[in-house]
C-alpha cells in the first residue's frame, strides 16, 4: 500500500513506535523556530534542561510579536532571547527582520524536512513540502535538546485541487472555503494534504496562506507536494540546492477526501467571530467598513504586497478607512521599497507599519467601538483585535485593497482585468538581520541577560491520588486560548512573569476567575467542545497551573491546548457523556480519588458530585500517563534524564 507525503516525511523521521494510525509515534525534528511572545518562556525551559548547544539541524528564534515595547519587558525579553541564541546554537533574527513564519519560508524551510515551532502557524512551511507543526515552548525547547516529538499518527484528508483560481480570487479563498466547508474543528486529529492539478497553479507563498490557515481548522498540520514551483520559489531565494521533488504514491490511502474546484471559488470572508463562519464577499458587499488590516503570516509575502500597491496606484484610501500594512518581512518591505510598490500604498494614504504580527495579536490598530475591520489575517476571535464590541472580518489582500478605496466591503472582481502577478525571478536576499550563534568554543563566554520582569516556571508537584475540586469556571464551545490568556498590547509584555500575567486569565470571559481560583486552593474547569482551539501560548496552561487548576473537564480539546495541559501537568478529561456537562454548575464541588492508579492503568476516571456519578475518560498514551504523574514534562524530562 503506497503512503501519503506526510506519512512519507513522518516515516523517514520516526525514532520510536509502531507507524500505525492511532498509535502514538516520535518524530525527529530538524528545525524549530520560535517567537518572543513564547520564546522567552521555551527559552527558560530549555536552559533549565541544561543541553549546552542544540541538537537540531537549524534553530532559529524570531522577534516579531512583542515589538510595539510599550515599557522596558518587551526589550529585555528580546535582549534575553538575543543571549540565549547566542550561547546555545540558536540564529537569531532579529526584531524588523519579519515575521517567522514569511522569514522561515523564504530563508529556512526546505521539501521533506520537520519543524517543530512554538506557535500556532508553524504549517505555513507545508507550503514548502515540510512537515511544520505548532507546539508549546516546552515541547519546541525539548526537540531543541535533541528530544523527539510525539503525536498520535494522524489521519489524512486529501484536498484534491482542480483548475485554476478566476481573477481576482486568492489562495485566502481557497482556505476560507477548506474552513467553510470543515468548520474549526474539522481538522483535528488531521493532517491536511493537498494535490490535484490545481496545485501546480499556486505558488509557494500561495500554498503557505493555505497550509498557515489549516491552523484554524485545528489540524496537525498541512502540506503540499515539492515541485517545480518549489524549485521555483526556492531558486527566486538562490537556495535550489534544499529542492528535492516530492509527491504521494500514487495508491496511497487518505482518511477523507474533499475536492475544490479552483475555478469556481470567488471572494469569501469569515464573518466574526469565527473563521469558519464563511461567507461570499458578495452577499455582504455594500457593508460600511472603518478599518482594513494588511498582513500578517498569513497574507504578507511579496505578490500579496505587489497586489495591494497595483489597487492601490493612484487612487485615495476613503476618508472613512482607516488603512494599515505591515509587510511580512525585511525582504518584501526592501523589494516594494526598491520597485516603488511602497511609494504607490504611501501615496493612497496607507499607514506603513513594521514587519512584524502588529495588530493580528492586538499589538497596536484596535479599531474604533463597534467597528468593523477587515482583516487579511487568520483569526476573527472575540475581542482579539483590542476592541471587544468590534465586528473582524478575514479576507483576501484583493478585497482590503479594493475596500479600503470604496468604503464599503467590495468585491475585488468589480476592479476590472487583472494583470499577471508573478513571483520574482530573484527575490532580494540581505541576511544581515540573522545573527549567526557564537562558536562552540566561545559559548562559555556569553552570559545570558535576564531583564527584572523575566519570572521562572511556576512550581509543579506530583499528581495526587485524590482532588476534591470546586468546580471554579464553566464556559461554553470554541473557547479559544485569547479567551484563556489573551494577548493584546497591555497583557503581552507580561509573557515572561507567569504571576502577573495569570491575574488577565479568562479576562474575556470572567475577569473574577483569577482570583476566585487562587483563594479555592485547588480547582476544576469545566467546558464544551473544541476547548482550547487557537494558538499555541503555554501561557494557556501555565496561567492556570499557577491558579492552581489541576484538572480541566470538557467535550473535547483542540489539540495543542490539550498537549500544553498535559506538559503542566493539568488532568484534561473529557465527558464520556456529553449531557453530562449539564450536571456540574460552577460552585459545585467534584471528588476525584483512586487517580494515580487510573492515570497509570487507563480507564475511566470518576468523578463524585454529591451522589451522582459523572464517569471521564483521560484519552492520551503512555508516556503522557507518565508526564502526568510525574507532575508535567519539565518534570518528567527531569526525572528521564536523572535515569
Ligand atoms: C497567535 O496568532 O495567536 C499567536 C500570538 O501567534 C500565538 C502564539 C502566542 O500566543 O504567542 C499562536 O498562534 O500560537
Ligand atoms: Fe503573528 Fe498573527 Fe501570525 Fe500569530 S497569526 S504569528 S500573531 S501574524
Amino acid at each position: 500500500m503506497g503512503l501519503t507525503l506526510a506519512e512519507k516525511i513522518l516515516k523517514s523521521h520516526l525514532v520510536e513506535g509502531e507507524f500505525k494510525k492511532g498509535n502514538q509515534i516520535a518524530i525527529r525534528m530538524d528545525q524549530t523556530l520560535t517567537q518572543d511572545a513564547t520564546g522567552t518562556m521555551a527559552y527558560i525551559e530549555y536552559v533549565a534542561m541544561g543541553v549546552p548547544r542544540v541538537r537540531t539541524e537549524k534553530s532559529v528564534a524570531y522577534i516579531d510579536h512583542n515589538t510595539l515595547q510599550s515599557g522596558f519587558e518587551n526589550a529585555d525579553d528580546h535582549r534575553f532571547i538575543g543571549s540565549v541564541a547566542k550561547k546555545h546554537g540558536i540564529s537569531f533574527s532579529r526584531p524588523g527582520n519579519g515575521i517567522c513564519h514569511q522569514v522561515h519560508l523564504e530563508r529556512f524551510g526546505a521539501p521533506g524536512k520537520t519543524l517543530i515551532g512554538s506557535d500556532s502557524h508553524t504549517p505555513t512551511g507545508g507550503g514548502l513540502g515540510m512537515i511544520a507543526i505548532g507546539a508549546g515552548g516546552l515541547d519546541v525547547a525539548v526537540a531543541m535538546g535533541g528530544g523527539a516529538y510525539y503525536i498520535t499518527y494522524p489521519k489524512i484528508i486529501k484536498v484534491e485541487l482542480r483548475g485554476k483560481l478566476s481573477p481576482w480570487v486568492s489562495a485566502k479563498d481557497v482556505i476560507l472555503e477548506v474552513l467553510r466547508r470543515l468548520s474549526v474543528k474539522g481538522g483535528v486529529g488531521y493532517i491536511v494534504e493537498y494535490c490535484g492539478e490545481g496545485v501546480k497553479t499556486l505558488s509557494v507563498p500561495e500554498r503557505a496562506t493555505i497550509t498557515n490557515m489549516g491552523a484554524e481548522l485545528g489540524a496537525t498540520t498541512s502540506i503540499f507536494p515539492s515541485d517545480e514551483r518549489t524549485l521555483e520559489f526556492l531558486k527566486a531565494q538562490g537556495r535550489e540546492e534544499v529542492y528535492t521533488p516530492l509527491s504521494a504514491d500514487p495508491d496511497a490511502v487518505y482518511d477523507k477526501e474533499l475536492v475544490i474546484d479552483l475555478s469556481s471559488l470567488e471572494p469569501l470572508a469569515a464573518c466574526p467571530h469565527s473563521p469558519d463562519n464563511v461567507k461570499p464577499v458578495r452577499e455582504l458587499s455594500g457593508m460600511k467598513i472603518d478599518q482594513c488590516c494588511i498582513g500578517s503570516c498569513t497574507n504578507s509575502s511579496f505578490v500579496d504586497m505587489m497586489k495591494v500597491a497595483y489597487i492601490l496606484d493612484g487612487k485615495t484610501v476613503s476618508p472613512d478607512v482607516s488603512l494599515s500594512i505591515a509587510p511580512g518581512s525585511k525582504q518584501v518591505l526592501s523589494m516594494i521599497s526598491q520597485n516603488g510598490a511602497l511609494t504607490k500604498m504611501i501615496d493612497a494614504g496607507a499607514r506603513i507599519l513594521e514587519s512584524a504580527c502588529g495588530p493580528c495579536i492586538g499589538m497596536g490598530q484596535s479599531p474604533n467601538s463597534k467597528g468593523i475591520s477587515l482583516r487579511t489575517f487568520n483569526r476573527n476571535f472575540e475581542g482579539r483585535s483590542g476592541t471587544r464590541n468590534a465586528g473582524v472580518y478575514l479576507v483576501s489582500p484583493e478585497t482590503a485593497a479594493a475596500s479600503a478605496l470604496t468604503g464599503v466591503l467590495t468585491d475585488p472582481r468589480t476592479l476590472g482585468d487583472m494583470p499577471e502577478f508573478k513571483l520574482p525571478e530573484k527575490f532580494y536576499v540581505n541576511d544581515n538581520m540573522i545573527e549567526l550563534p557564537a562558536p562552540e568554543s566561545e559559548m562559555d563566554s556569553v552570559e545570558i541577560l535576564r531583564g527584572p520582569n523575566i519570572a521562572g516556571y511556576p512550581e509543579t508537584s506530583p499528581l495526587k491520588d485524590s482532588l476534591s475540586l470546586p468546580c471554579s469556571l464553566k464556559v461554553g464551545d470554541n473557547i479559544t486560548t485569547d479567551h484563556i490568556m489573551p494577548a493584546g498590547a497591555k497583557i503581552l509584555p507580561l509573557r515572561s512573569n507567569i504571576p502577573e500575567i495569570s491575574k488577565h486569565c479568562f479576562a474575556v470571559c470572567d475577569e473574577k476567575f483569577p482570583e476566585r481560583a487562587k483563594s479555592l486552593g485547588a480547582s476544576v474547569i469545566v467546558g464544551g467542545e473544541n476547548y482550547g482551539q487557537g494558538s499555541s501560548r503555554e501561557h494557556a496552561a501555565l496561567a492556570p497551573l499557577y491558579l492552581s487548576v489541576k484538572a480541566v473537564v470538557v467535550k473535547s480539546f483542540a489539540r495543542i491546548h490539550k498537549a500544553n495541559l498535559i506538559n503542566a501537568g493539568i488532568l484534561p478529561l473529557t465527558f464520556k457523556n456529553p449531557g453530562d456537562y449539564e450536571k456540574i454548575s460552577q460552585g459545585d464541588t467534584v471528588e476525584l480519588s483512586g487517580l494515580r492508579g487510573t492515570v497509570k492503568n487507563g480507564g475511566d476516571i470518576i468523578a463524585k458530585l454529591g451522589e451522582t456519578e459523572i464517569p471521564l475518560c483521560l484519552d492520551i498514551s503512555e508516556r503522557d500517563r507518565e508526564i502526568l504523574l510525574a507532575g508535567g514534562l519539565l518534570d518528567y524530562t527531569r526525572e528521564t534524564l536523572g535515569k
